[in-house]
C-alpha cells in the first residue's frame, strides 16, 4: 500500500513548492521524519524547493540536538522556524494528523498532506488533500514509514540522518516497549558498523530536570487509586509533565494512568496503560478519548496505549467519562 501511495505522492510533488513541518513542541520522530524526507525529496527525486519549518522544540529534542550536532559538526542540522507561506504551494505534515497542532499563521488557506502514524483524526478540512496522505496507525513512529520509503526506492542515508531515525524510534516505541516486529526489524536494519546502540542511548539520555521530578513525586501523593478486579487505574493531576506522571504511575505498578493537569484556558488530560491490559481487554485509549473530544470543545489524539486530550469544557463530566469507559471496557 505503502508503495502505490508515494508513487502518487511523488508524482504530485514533483512541480511544487513545498514546506514541510511537524506539530508543535517538535519531538524527536517529528523533527528526523522532516530532516530525512527533505533529504531524500531533494537527493533522489530531484525535488529542490523545500523548505523546513519548525516551531518550538520539546527539551528533549533541544538536549538531543546539541549533542548530535557535536557528534557531526559538517551536518547542518539547523532549520527554519519563519516561514511565509504565501510563497508555498502546499505543506506536508508530519507525525500528526489535526491542523490544530501545528502553528503557522495562515495554515488553513494552504492546501496540506499528512504523513503520520496516529490514529486517524475526526477531524477534517477542507484543504487537506486527503487521497495523497499517508497514515500508517499500524507503525510505532513516523520514522519509521520514511524509513521504508527510503528502504523503497533504495536510498542509502548519511550516517547522521540514519542516527536521527534510530533516535526517533526508540524514543516513540518506548525503546521498543510500544513497538512490534516492525519496529525492531527497522531499527535493526539502520544500525550499521557506524553507528553503535550503546552510543545511541547515551546520546538520548537526558538530565532529568527537579521540577519534573518534583511533578512525578506530586502525582503520586495526590493519586486516587481505582481497582477493578485485577487492574489498578491511577487517576492524578499535576500542573506540569503530566505524561512523566503518567508513565511513573505505570512504572509501579498501575495498568491504567489517568493524569489531569490544568493549564491557562484549558485543561489536558494525559493517559497511559500497558500493552498487556490493551492487548487483554481491547482498551484503547486514542479512540476513547478522541470520542470524548466533543464533549470536551477541544481535540485528542494517540495510540491505544499512550493517547492525550486538550479540552476547554466539562473538565469534570470529561474526567469522569474517561473513568467509565475505562471500566466497562476493561470488565466487559
Ligand atoms: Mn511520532
Amino acid at each position: 500500500m505503502l508503495n502505490s501511495k508515494l508513487e502518487n505522492l511523488i508524482s504530485f510533488l514533483k512541480t511544487k513548492k513545498i514546506l514541510i513541518g511537524t506539530h508543535d513542541l517538535v519531538d524527536l520522530d517529528g523533527y528526523a521524519s522532516c530532516i530525512v524526507l527533505k533529504y531524500v525529496l531533494n537527493h533522489h527525486f530531484n525535488i529542490h524547493e523545500v523548505s523546513l519549518f519548525f516551531t518550538e522544540f520539546s527539551k528533549g529534542t533541544s538536549q538531543f540536538l546539541e549533542k548530535i550536532t557535536k557528534l557531526f559538526p559538517g551536518f547542518d542540522f539547523s532549520c527554519s522556524s519563519h516561514a511565509d507561506l504565501s510563497s508555498f504551494d502546499l505543506l506536508l505534515l508530519l507525525d500528526m494528523n489535526n491542523l490544530n497542532l501545528v502553528k503557522i499563521n495562515g495554515k488553513e488557506a494552504v492546501p496540506f498532506i499528512y504523513i503520520d502514524h496516529h490514529v486517524e483524526s475526526e477531524s477534517e478540512y477542507e484543504n487537506n488533500l486527503s487521497s495523497y496522505n499517508i497514515t500508517l496507525n499500524n507503525y510505532s513512529s513516523t520514522a519509521e514509514i520514511i524509513f521504508d520509503i527510503c528502504e523503497i526506492c533504495n536510498i542509502i542515508l548519511p550516517t547522521a540522518l540514519k542516527w536521527l531515525l534510530i533516535s526517533a524510534i526508540l524514543t516513540d516505541s518506548g525503546y521498543f516497549k510500544y513497538g512490534n516486529n516492525h519496529t525492531v526489524i527497522t531499527a535493526s536494519k539502520l544500525l550499521d558498523n557506524e553507528i553503535d546502540i550503546q552510543q545511541v542511548f547515551l546520546l538520548m539520555k537526558s538530565e532529568e530536570d527537579i521540577s519534573k521530578k518534583v511533578a512525578k513525586i506530586k502525582g503520586l501523593q495526590r493519586v486516587r487509586l481505582l481497582r477493578e478486579g485485577n487492574y489498578l487505574i491511577g487517576v492524578s493531576n499535576v500542573s506540569n509533565f503530566e505524561a512523566s506522571v503518567a508513565n511513573a504511575l505505570l512504572s509501579i505498578g498501575f495498568d491504567v494512568s489517568i493524569i489531569l493537569a490544568k493549564k491557562k484556558a484549558e485543561y489536558r488530560i494525559t493517559m497511559r496503560a500497558t500493552k498487556q491490559i490493551c492487548m487483554k481487554t481491547g482498551l484503547h485509549l486514542g479512540k476513547i478519548l478522541g470520542e470524548l473530544s466533543i464533549l470536551s470543545g477541544g481535540n485528542a489524539g494517540g495510540h491505544d496505549g499512550a493517547a492525550s486530550l486538550n479540552g476547554q469544557e466539562n473538565q469534570e463530566e470529561v474526567l469522569e467519562a474517561i473513568i467509565g469507559k475505562v471500566k466497562e471496557i476493561i470488565n466487559a
